[in-house]
């Protein structure tokens, strides 16, 4: 069988994240699903990182976060999704093991709590979720990624680091198309890459799908464009139905 990626669920313990905000008011019952559906991986988040979502203050986020980090660790590998390096430490602190930064290890101290982190991810985005959306001019826009993303991952202070192009932040549809397109970019680094695409509105740029709702099907065919490029773990909404994608694709490959 070809190596699969790993299944990294996503938990978003928040009331506005993008599709999945306050659809699931136990976040730990919800996590617990994921698992069952075979998630390799639990990103957990307390703040939506959506265009204009609101900030969410340090304590609050605690909440949200560490009843989740509790249940699930030693269990699954379990990653904190927060730019807050006193929220990031104190999920490491509660048994999470990976640090997931979509600011890309910017601020100085989440550079020191990532030596407490297993693993970390950094995530390409400018600016700040408030900002991003005009922040959208490159002049290489694969080869500046790439170059972020190298200089980001070499302030990483954990023993294993991941890099993840950050599909939709500050980008464009178009862009988002492109950076999937080129992943061999990334793969080519080395680093093991993760790849976020789930449910994201370029997908319903691209194809005018407007409800995160309905993206299933073309979060399907990003997840397995990004299995054949060879990344080594999608971020994804829905387990269940992308390991079923993932299987059969790897069931293809060794047909005889
Ligand atoms: N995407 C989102 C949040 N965190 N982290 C990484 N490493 N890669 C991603 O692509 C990524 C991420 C946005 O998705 P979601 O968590 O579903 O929404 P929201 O930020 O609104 O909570």
């Amino acid at each position: 069988m070809p190596e699969l990626p790993l299944i990294v669920g996503v938990v978003n313990a928040t009331p506005d994240s993008f599709y999945d905000g306050g659809r699931h008011a136990d976040a730990v019952a919800h996590a617990e699903s994921l698992v069952a559906e075979g998630a390799d991986w639990i990103d957990v988040g307390g703040e939506s990182t959506r265009a204009g979502a609101a900030s969410v203050d340090e304590a609050e986020e605690l909440r949200r976060v560490l009843p989740v980090v509790r249940a699930l660790a030693g269990r699954v590998t379990v990653s904190i999704d927060t730019v807050k390096p006193r929220v990031a430490a104190a999920a490491l602190a509660a048994g999470a093991t990976v640090l997931n930064d979509v600011s890309g290890l910017r601020d100085p101290e989440m550079v020191a709590v990532s030596a407490d982190a297993a693993a970390t991810v950094v995530m390409h985005m400018r600016g700040t979720p408030a900002t991003m959306v005009t922040l959208i001019d490159y002049q290489d826009l694969v080869e500046e990624v790439r170059a972020a993303l190298l200089e980001a991952a070499a302030r990483a202070r954990s023993p294993e680091v991941w890099i993840d192009p950050g599909i939709g932040f500050a980008k464009t549809a178009p862009q988002s198309l492109l950076l999937l397109r080129r992943l061999d970019r990334l793969v080519d680094t080395g680093l093991p890459v993760l790849l976020g695409a789930s449910r994201k509105s370029f997908i319903g740029r691209t194809l005018g799908v407007e409800r995160p709702d309905d993206r299933l099907p073309g979060s399907l065919a990003a997840a397995l464009w990004g299995a054949e490029a060879g990344v080594g773990a999608l971020r994804v909404h829905d387990v269940a139905a992308t390991r079923q994608a993932l299987h059969l694709w790897a069931a293809i490959q060794t047909a005889r």
